[in-house]
């Protein structure tokens, strides 16, 4: 059973975890995988993560297999796997917990849908270097920048994700910033390839509507990375560094609807990343319910709702 250390408690993940509480499929039949990766190790405020994927995958017991705004029910047509969860090994150094999680996910079916779950926003870089080696667009969610060129001696903390990023050559949308260093403004300012969304502006109907155009003209492929942090705090306590602003479930919702409608994006890698669990549950939930919005929108945008019904909640026991 795989193990690791978070703040000096030791905790298990269950090696056998359900979407939905349905069965998963085999990886290699699956049209989405969720990948979990629960991986804490550069907390700076609140911890937690580690305790994300799992959390998420609990609350999920409790969602309708109907999703209401595509009103059909995305996995009686779609095959989903949650698939063994990447962890680190204690005393593992960082670089090669971050080399086997590049291994693990470059093997993957490329053609599935991947959700990988989080676990700290350091996860993303070597995801996307082996889902997206030819390059392409990171549309970020965030409250933070995240380009710092290293923080706290790494350059895999969690404040610093987007600048490895950015160092490959990948273009990136930033949305929702509203908390970052004055050298992390400076870059912005110089670095053709972003493009920052700040969370004041957005307040703007007509700012706002010009971020949902400059989605609909994306093309390519694009990776979605959401950092649960980029939503209001009042929606979701539960994220390891909150800030105060932030955008609105609805707007979440739009900004993946723009990306999932846009036809010549190719969408298939979305991470949901830094949810720390926290009593009312709200958040996990939050999170579990955007994972099946994910699987909704991106399943119905790619015509999933025209096959036969032969996905995972076949025979699921559906009152
Ligand atoms: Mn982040």
């Amino acid at each position: 059973m795989p193990k690791q250390e978070n703040n000096g408690k030791i905790r298990l993940m269950k090696i056998s975890m359900q979407f939905l509480s349905l069965p998963n499929a085999a990886a290699v039949d699956a049209d989405v995988l969720l990948l979990p990766v629960p991986h804490e190790q550069t907390v700076t405020y609140k911890p937690g993560t580690a305790n994300g994927p799992e959390a998420i995958l609990v609350a999920s017991e409790q969602l309708e297999f109907f999703e209401e705004d595509m009103a059909w029910c995305p996995l009686l047509h779609m095959k989903l796997a949650v698939l063994p969860a990447v962890e680190s090994i204690e005393g593992e150094p960082e670089e090669a917990f971050h080399r086997r999680l590049f291994e693990a996910v470059e093997q993957l079916p490329s053609d599935a849908l991947l959700i990988a779950l989080g676990g700290e926003h350091s996860i993303t870089p070597e995801m996307l270097f082996a889902r997206l080696p030819e390059g392409g667009t990171v549309v970020q969610l965030d409250a933070h920048a995240d380009l710092r060129s290293g923080y706290y001696g790494s350059v895999y903390n969690h404040a610093c994700p987007m600048y490895r990023i950015r160092e490959r050559g990948y273009q990136l949308i930033q949305i929702g910033i509203r908390s970052l260093h004055a050298n992390e403004a400076a870059q912005i300012e110089s670095d053709d390839g972003i493009t920052v969304w700040f969370d004041r502006a957005l307040q703007r109907p007509g700012v706002w509507l010009k971020l949902l155009d400059q989605l609909a003209s994306l093309s390519g492929p694009v990776w979605l990375s959401i950092d649960m942090d980029g939503f209001d705090p009042a929606l979701i306590a539960g994220v390891g560094t909150p800030q105060p602003g932030g955008l609105s479930w609805h707007q979440g919702l739009d900004v993946l609807l723009a990306l999932t409608e846009n036809r010549a994006v190719d969408l298939r890698n979305i991470d949901i990343v830094e949810l720390a669990p926290e009593p009312s549950q709200v958040s996990e939930m939050m999170a579990a319910k955007l994972v099946q919005k994910c699987i909704s929108y991106w399943g119905k945008s790619q015509g999933f709702d025209q096959r036969p019904a032969q996905g995972s909640q076949v025979g699921a026991d559906d009152e």
